[in-house]
């Protein structure tokens, strides 16, 4: 069986039954529809994957929400989920099996892909990543001149990136604290001189990570890792020993210079930015250790199985799928804020960015044929209470509508006095504010005069879902981002679309070359550009030119 065809999904009966909803629901508020039911928070939250949610506070009644189910079901959401998790080529465009779940899956389980057993290959390497990081860690992995290695250097962009970045930032607490990890991704010079400015190239490893091996920022700051590793140490053996390879692409790895001996693999069905949990989460994986990154594959796996069991109606990522698309394509939202109260998820808005606007930012639907329905919004947001002191007063006051997913533990990683509390009573009161807001005549009774009334009135319904965790483990960060992995499946299946390619990135790829060659006066020939380009590419130049002559006086 094959992926089913995508629905019309605005000639679904429970589409057209939502339109009328949403105009209902605008006389609608919080207050009055918690007043009405007593029991609307325990009803409106679930459980799964060690995550909790309390998805109350949002603007929807008991029939709405059987609504969206229905949507789900006339999308037939279940039957696309066991699609994904068989194995099949859902991702039509390049057409490939889409198993970053496969990734996650325990030793004993079998999948038979294209006549592979993929859990037996994923293990594989997981067993080969292990013994390589407990080599470093434990310090019989050494450098050309004999030191262990003190320093990890993962180079990579996109998804070869964001995951290993947001992981090491996020499981900081767990991790070897007499090692230090640094990530280049970008091609701005900076970025590798910052990054490697004060490290000794003896105790100093590089993870060139890249799926294809031939993407341009990755493969330029390799070859200057290399040469920068070169200057230092003498030794003809220096690559060996200094940098391994995260890639598909062995024949790449090989005329780099890396021995393949030293190459982590993974497959053609992991998406760059569904691969934290593969090869690509080798640096991830010595920073907190095998036991720890198997803890995390485990959260991850229970979330895929909640995800692949639990009914809709009590099923988190399908919720909240359903609910940006709610707000997405009903009430006109067009962005999601992402407010984790937690400084270790600094940079989950960040990878969530490319998780859900790279995978669900597409024109057209599986079969080309145009969307007639806005589709992926813009994730953005920042860890709280800092947000609280410039933003928020856009989500408490502005025109817009902004629903938002707070993000929270009970307990913390760093314990420190009052902290924690006061952190997370911040956090419950702007769910609180937000959602039911201050009238005027409370404003007033408070005794402020009469013209700062309108001003210091808060309408309220403006909607959060909250997300609620023990803390903030290994196990806990893969349930989280495969609760959101899950939740952009869930949208792109309600909007036809294929998640999982990404042109515009690839567009990205090749877009630079041509001009690169015009910048180094190697080519003038070619096409003209439009005129505004042409004349940004003379000017560049020419200042360029100008600086250099400055520089040489
Ligand atoms: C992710 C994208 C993209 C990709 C990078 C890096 O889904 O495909 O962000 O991860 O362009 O690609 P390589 O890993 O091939 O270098």
């Amino acid at each position: 069986m094959t992926r089913p065809d995508p629905v019309r999904v605005t000639e679904l009966p429970a589409w057209k039954a939502l339109a009328v909803h949403s105009r209902e629901i605008e006389r609608r508020s919080l207050r009055s529809l918690f007043a009405e039911d007593p029991d609307r928070a325990w009803r409106l939250s679930a459980e799964g994957g060690g995550l909790f949610l309390d998805y109350s506070k949002n603007l929807i009644t008991k029939d709405i929400l059987d609504l969206l189910v229905e949507l789900a079901r006339q999308c037939h959401l279940t039957d696309h989920i066991e699609t994904m998790f068989r194995g099949e080529h859902i991702n039509r465009t390049e057409n490939r099996a889409v198993l970053h779940v496969a990734l996650r899956m325990p030793r004993d389980r079998t999948l038979v892909v294209d006549g592979t057993d993929v859990v037996r290959e994923v293990h594989a390497v997981l067993d080969r990543m292990e013994d390589f990081s407990r080599r470093v860690r434990d310090g019989t992995f050494r450098g050309a001149t004999g030191k262990p290695v003190r320093n990890v250097v993962n180079i990579g962009i996109g998804g070869s990136d964001l995951g290993p970045v947001m992981a090491y930032e996020a499981l900081r607490s767990f991790s070897d604290r007499s090692r230090t990890f640094r990530f280049v991704s970008n091609i701005d010079g900076t970025d590798f001189v910052e990054a490697t400015r004060d490290l000794d190239p003896e105790e100093t490893l590089f993870i060139v990570s890249s799926k294809t091996f031939t993407t341009l920022e990755t493969m330029t700051n390799a070859r200057t890792a290399r040469e920068w590793l070169l200057a230092r140490l003498e030794s003809p053996d220096a690559v060996k020993h200094h940098f391994v390879a995260v890639s598909t692409n062995a024949d790449e790895v090989r005329k780099f210079g890396i021995d393949t001996g030293n190459m982590f693999g993974f497959w053609d069905w992991v998406g760059g930015r569904y691969s934290m949990d593969s090869a690509i989460g080798l640096s991830t994986m010595i920073a907190i250790g095998p036991e720890n990154f198997r803890e995390m594959l485990a959260g991850f796996h229970a979330m895929d199985e909640h995800f692949r069991i639990t009914p809709l109606e009590a099923n988190l990522p399908a919720l909240m799928g359903l609910l940006v698309v709610w707000y997405t394509n009903f009430l006109g939202a067009q962005t999601v804020a992402v407010l984790p109260y937690d400084q270790y998820l600094k940079r989950f808005p960040a990878y969530l960015q490319q998780l859900t606007m790279e995978s669900n930012g597409k024109h057209v639907r599986i079969d080309g044929s145009p969307v007639d329905t806005t589709t992926g919004p813009i994730y953005w947001g920042e860890p709280g209470t800092n947000g609280q002191h410039s933003f928020y007063q856009l989500i408490h006051q502005g025109t817009r509508l902004i629903p938002i997913d707070f993000i929270g533990f009970a307990r913390p990683r760093t314990p420190l006095g009052p902290h924690h509390d006061i952190l997370m009573a911040n956090l419950f009161a702007q769910g609180e504010a937000l959602a039911f807001g201050k009238t005027a005549d409370e404003v007033r009774s408070s005794g402020v005069p009469e013209f700062q009334v309108p001003h210091r009135t808060f309408e309220g319904n403006r909607p959060s879902n909250t997300i609620l965790a023990e803390t903030l483990s290994p196990r806990t960060l893969g349930a989280l981002v495969a609760l959101y992995e899950h939740s952009v499946f869930t949208q792109g299946i309600v909007w036809g679309i294929d998640s999982f390619d990404q042109w515009g990135v690839e567009l990205g790829k090749v877009m630079a070359v041509r001009i690169i060659e015009e910048l180094s006066g190697k080519k003038t020939d070619g096409p003209p550009h439009d005129t505004s380009t042409s004349a940004l590419i003379r000017r560049y130049r020419t200042m360029r030119e100008g600086g250099e002559e400055k520089g040489r006086g």
